[in-house]
């Protein structure tokens, strides 16, 4: 094998070399090795890898929507809408949207430009039945408005990613959140093996994947290396990497974590570029926190989409004309148009 120590100047990177192929066997010490290369180094070759892959120059708005909030049974320790933490963060719960309420922000989120509208619900699990049936006419309703339909449902099995595929599903969120190792510090109440599972379900039913994580909930570099290790071990890839740092709702266990170094961020976009050269790399939750610089050097490091619209699930996200402007002064274009004239 390469030595990918080296390997912006040996093989084509992220690649087999010679043949464009993806690898999917990259170890956690190779990564760790990208992650720490000079920052000058890593973005150079996040950029070339880029370049290479995604010529058009373009970045994605995706617009999120929480279709039901609050009271999950899950005790996700960043989460705001854990039940868990519900006295503490004080967070309306509400029962599920109808399906009328959410096409009409899925065509708002269309006539302000995003191609791509994920609808997100504070589930353990999807459960068959009346709610399932309304997600699944949603997820109908903005495929004929001719959006990326996405969802969050938590955990599912065959039977229902089927359905969902069948409804014209483009992908399911469903994020590793961080490695193997450090993933037992921030949720109990299902297993690392359990979202393995969830995601194998939505690859058989030839539904697109959407996969990532988060940083800055106090792992270790080796962790995030861990995480990309095992996203990377994904054949294909996940077509989506969502990479998040944190947002430190108050009155969740991890609200007095630290925040992300904006570098860091830069340094895990452009790895995830590297090693996973075809996928779309989503800068996604934590951007009200970080400059307008950050935000470019993150486009510049190969993030090719962003969460656009006032809020993510139940936390701010920056404003839709400043997003506008980033991509704009970053010298891209929005995938799809809409919004380049604005
Ligand atoms: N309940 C479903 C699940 O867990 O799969 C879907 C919704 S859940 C909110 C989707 C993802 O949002 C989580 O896996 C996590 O990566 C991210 N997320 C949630 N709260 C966050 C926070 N405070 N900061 C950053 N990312 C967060
Ligand atoms: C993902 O990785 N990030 C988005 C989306 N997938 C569903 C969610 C971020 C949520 C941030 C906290 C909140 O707004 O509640
Ligand atoms: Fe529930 Fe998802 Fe939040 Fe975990 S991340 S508490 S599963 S809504």
């Amino acid at each position: 094998m390469a030595d990918m120590t080296d390997s912006a100047n040996s093989v084509r990177p992220g690649t087999n070399g010679g043949d464009a192929a993806p690898r999917h066997d990259w170890s956690t010490d190779e990564i760790l090795t990208i992650l720490h290369k000079p920052l000058s180094e890593l973005v150079y070759e996040a950029q070339s890898v880029h370049r290479r892959f995604h010529e058009e120059g373009t970045v994605q708005l995706a617009s999120l929507l929480s279709i039901k909030t609050g009271a999950c049974p899950e005790d996700c320790k960043y989460c705001p809408q854990s039940a868990h933490y519900a006295n503490e963060t004080g967070l309306e719960r509400e029962t599920l949207l109808d399906v009328d309420t959410v096409l009409a922000k899925a065509r708002l989120a269309k006539d302000a430009g995003a191609t791509r509208f994920c609808m997100g619900a504070a589930w353990r699990e999807v459960r068959e039945g009346a709610e399932f049936d309304q997600v699944l006419d949603m997820v109908r309703g903005v495929s004929s408005l001719g959006m990326e339909a996405c969802v969050t449902l938590g955990m599912l099995n065959q039977e229902q990613a089927d359905r969902l595929a069948e409804a014209g599903l483009n992908s399911y969120n469903h994020n590793l959140d961080t490695s193997p190792d450090f993933y037992g510090k921030v949720i109990t109440t299902r297993t690392y093996q359990d979202r393995l599972d969830t995601i194998a379900c939505v690859r058989n039913a030839g539904i697109k994947v959407c996969c990532g994580g988060i940083i800055g909930m106090g792992e270790s570099e080796r962790d995030r290396a861990g995480m990309l290790q095992v996203l990377a071990a994904m054949d294909p890839h996940p077509e989506s990497v969502p990479i998040n740092a944190l947002v430190p709702v108050p009155g969740t266990p991890l609200e007095a974590c630290e925040p992300v170094d904006p570098l860091e961020m830069v340094r895990m976009i452009a790895t995830a570029r590297i090693i996973m050269p075809q996928s779309r790399v989503r800068l996604s939750a934590g951007r009200t926190e970080f400059s307008r610089e950050t935000q470019l050097l993150c486009l510049l490091a190969g993030a090719n989409s962003i969460f656009y619209g006032e809020k993510l699930l139940t936390t701010a996200n920056p404003d839709t004309a400043d997003d506008i402007a980033l991509i704009q002064e970053a010298g891209l274009r929005v995938l799809g148009g809409a919004a380049n004239e604005a």
